[in-house]
C-alpha cells in the first residue's frame, strides 16, 4: 500500500503536471548535478571559485526580493483564531483560489520531493517536514538551511508526522503569489515566488507560523529568536535568546566578537534567526536551533562588523540578488575594501562607481552552511536559556536596556515592542509598528492567544529566563546614535547575565529596571557621563503616549485578550502617575 507521502505526491504531481518527479536525498553528488543544471540553465552563476570555493550567484526576479506580509495567509477554519493581525482566507476559498493556479503550474518542470527535519537529527525536539517544489534553487537551499535528504524520510517511513510544504514558481507574478498556512491540518502552500522567506518553507513558514500553533498544542515555545552562549573569563556560560525585528542585526549580535577591552569574553553561537525551546525537567527552558544555515542579510556585513558571517560565507554559499565584482566574487554596499569603479548590479545590469541605484538589493541574502561559523556553538542539542531579550529599532523612547519586573510583565515588554521597518519587508522603509515578541508577520495563530500561551508557559516553566528589553539605536537630537553598538553590545549582554546570576545593580524605573549608574562597564568607551544618562532616561511622557499606543494595539484584539496584559498596562500607567 503506498504511503500517506506516495499518496501526497501522486495527488500533487497530477495536478501540477510536471515532466518529472524526483525524491531527493540530500548527498553531494545530487547537489553538484543540480547546481551544474542550474548553471546550464543560467539561473545560477559560478563565484571566483579561487577566493569563493563552491559559491554561487543567483539573481531572482526583480519583482521577487523580499517577503510578501499582504499575500501571506492564515487559513484557520475560523477567523478570529487567525486573529486581527494575520490576513485570514477560509480554507475551502482557500484551496479552490489557490488550488486553481497550481494547476499545470509545473508542466516542463521537475518536481522536486525534498524531506528535512527542523533540528538536529534525533533529537526529541526536532520535527520533520517535506516540501514539494518545482525549484532547484530552493532545493540547494533547503539542502544548507536543514538536515534534508535521507534521514528525513528514514524518520518518516519509522512514522514520524510531517508537515506539507507545496511550492510552485507558478508564473511569479505578484498578482498570482500567494503564501498559505492551515494551522489545522499543518499544512504549508506557497505559490509565485521563490524568495527564502517565502519559498524556503521550513524556515518562517514551518518553524515559525506552523511550529508556533504545534508549540501552543504542545506545550512549548517557537520563536523569532537569536541564541548566544556569552562565556565569562572564569568558564561560566549563559545563553541568552533574543527577538528583534528582521534586519535589525540579529545575525550581528549572533556572531558578535567581544571587542578586546572585554577580555577573556567568548560568545557562542547556537542560531541567529529562529529558537524552539522546551521546558526542561529542570524547570529551565531549553533552546535548539530547528536550522542548520543562515539566510543572512548582505548588506552591511564586514569584517568590521561581523567578521564570523564573513569567515562563514568563504565558501559552500548561496549569494542572492548581491552585486557582482569585475573578477566575480560577490559585491554588497558596506563589504570590506574601496567601492570598486566598475560592477555588475543585482540585476545583473553594469554598474559604476557614484551611481544613485544600490549594487546590490538591500534584502540581498547570503545562505551559508552554520557549521562554517568560526563562533558556532557544538550544544547542537539543546541550551538552557537564562535570558530572554527583545528589542526594538527605537530612535527615542526607549532606554538602551530594562529588565522587566517578573515574567508576566516580561511578557507585556514584548508584546508591546515597537520598531521601525526594513527592507525585508516589502512596503514603506522606516514606519514605526509594534511587533510583538517580533513575531507579528510568523505567528501562526490569534496573538491575543499567543500571549496568553507566553503567560502560560511562565507557570509550565519553574525556572523560566529573566526577560530583558534593549534598544541599541537610540539617537541624540541631530539624529547620531548614541551607543556604539556591535561589539560594544556584550557590555549591555554582560549586565544581563550578572543580573541573570544575581548580581548587578539596578535601580526601579516605572517601565522596569534600568542599570545603576556605573553598572554598565564603559571602560574604554569615549562616552560622557550625559549619554550615558541619556541611554538610561525614561521619559514619563513617552511612556504616557507609548501607553496609549499600547492600548490602541490592545483594542484590536477585543475580549480575546488575556485579562493580565490589560492589567499589566494599567499597572504601567499607575507607576508613571
Ligand atoms: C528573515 C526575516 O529573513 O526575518 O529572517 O525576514
Ligand atoms: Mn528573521
Amino acid at each position: 500500500m503506498p504511503s500517506a507521502l506516495e499518496r501526497w505526491i501522486d495527488e500533487v504531481a497530477s495536478v501540477t503536471g510536471p515532466n518529472s518527479v524526483y525524491w531527493c536525498d540530500g548527498s553531494q553528488s545530487e547537489n553538484a548535478r543540480l547546481l551544474r543544471e542550474m548553471m546550464a540553465a543560467g539561473t545560477l552563476l559560478e563565484l571566483n571559485q579561487r577566493q569563493y570555493p563552491d559559491c554561487y550567484l543567483h539573481r531572482s526576479d526583480p519583482s521577487d526580493v523580499a517577503r510578501t506580509e499582504h499575500l501571506t495567509f492564515i487559513c484557520s477554519r475560523e477567523q478570529i483564531d487567525s486573529g486581527p493581525t494575520n490576513n485570514w482566507m477560509a480554507p475551502a476559498e482557500a484551496k479552490t483560489k489557490v488550488g486553481a493556479l497550481f494547476k499545470g503550474a509545473m508542466r516542463g518542470r521537475t518536481m522536486y520531493v525534498v524531506p528535512y527535519i527542523m533540528g538536529p537529527v534525533g533529537s526529541p525536539f526536532s520535527k520533520v517536514g517535506v516540501e514539494i517544489t518545482d525549484s532547484p534553487y530552493v532545493v540547494v537551499n533547503m539542502r544548507i538551511m536543514t538536515r534534508m535528504g535521507t534521514p528525513a524520510l528514514r524518520a518518516i517511513e519509522a512514522g514520524a508526522e510531517f508537515v506539507k510544504g507545496l511550492h510552485s514558481l507558478g508564473d511569479l507574478s505578484p498578482d498570482r503569489r500567494f503564501v498559505l498556512h492551515f494551522p489545522e491540518e499543518k499544512m504549508i502552500w506557497s505559490v509565485g515566488s521563490g524568495y527564502g522567506g517565502n519559498a524556503l518553507l521550513g524556515k518562517k513558514c514551518f518553524a515559525l507560523r506552523i511550529a508556533s500553533v504545534q508549540a501552543r498544542e504542545e506545550n512549548w515555545l517557537a520563536e523569532h529568536m537569536l541564541i548566544v552562549g556569552l562565556e565569562s573569563p572564569e568558564g561560566e556560560t549563559h545563553y541568552i535568546a533574543a527577538a528583534f525585528p528582521s534586519a535589525c542585526g540579529k545575525t550581528n549580535l549572533a556572531m558578535l566578537i567581544p571587542p578586546a577591552s572585554q577580555k577573556g569574553w567568548k560568545v557562542w553561537t547556537v542560531g541567529d534567526d529562529i529558537a524552539w525551546l522546551h521546558p526542561g525537567a529542570d524547570g529551565r527552558l531549553w533552546a535548539i536551533n530547528p536550522e542548520a544555515g543562515f539566510f543572512g542579510v548582505a548588506p552591511g556585513t564586514s569584517t568590521k562588523t561581523n567578521r564570523n558571517a564573513m569567515a562563514t560565507v568563504q565558501a559552500n554559499s548561496i549569494f542572492t540578488n548581491v552585486g557582482l565584482t569585475e573578477d566575480n566574487c560577490p559585491w554588497w554596499e558596506g563589504i570590506d575594501g574601496p567601492v570598486p569603479e566598475r560592477l555588475t548590479d543585482w540585476r545583473g545590469r553594469p554598474w559604476q562607481k557614484g551611481s544613485t541605484e544600490k549594487a546590490a538589493h538591500p534584502n540581498s541574502r547570503f545562505t551559508a552552511p552554520a557549521i562554517q561559523c568560526p563562533s558556532i556553538s557544538p550544544k547542537f542539542n539543546g541550551v538552557p536559556i537564562s535570558a530572554f531579550i527583545f528589542g526594538g529599532r527605537r530612535a527615542r523612547v526607549a532606554p538602551l536596556v530594562l529588565e522587566a519586573f517578573n515574567w508576566n510583565h516580561g511578557v507585556f515588554v514584548g508584546a508591546t515592542v515597537a520598531s521601525e521597518t526594513t527592507a525585508a519587508q516589502s512596503g514603506a522603509v522606516g514606519v514605526v509598528r509594534r511587533d510583538p515578541m517580533a513575531m507579528l508577520p510568523f505567528c501562526g495563530y490569534n496573538m491575543a492567544d499567543y500571549f496568553g500561551h507566553w503567560l502560560h508557559m511562565g507557570t509550565v516553566a519553574r525556572r523560566p529566563p529573566k526577560i530583558f528589553h534593549v534598544n541599541w539605536f537610540r539617537q541624540n537630537d541631530e539624529g547620531r546614535f548614541i551607543w556604539p553598538g556591535f561589539g560594544e553590545n556584550m557590555r549591555v549582554l554582560r549586565w544581563i547575565v550578572e543580573r541573570c546570576a544575581g548580581r548587578g545593580g539596578a535601580v526601579e524605573s516605572p517601565i522596569g529596571l534600568v542599570p545603576d549608574k556605573g553598572a554598565i562597564d564603559t571602560q574604554g568607551l569615549e562616552i560622557d557621563t550625559q549619554t550615558l544618562d541619556d541611554l538610561r532616561a525614561v521619559s514619563k511622557d513617552d511612556w504616557r503616549a507609548e501607553a496609549a499606543g499600547v492600548g490602541d494595539f490592545f483594542g484590536k484584539f477585543g475580549s480575546r485578550l488575556p485579562s493580565e496584559m490589560r492589567n499589566q498596562r494599567a499597572a504601567l500607567l499607575a507607576r508613571l502617575g
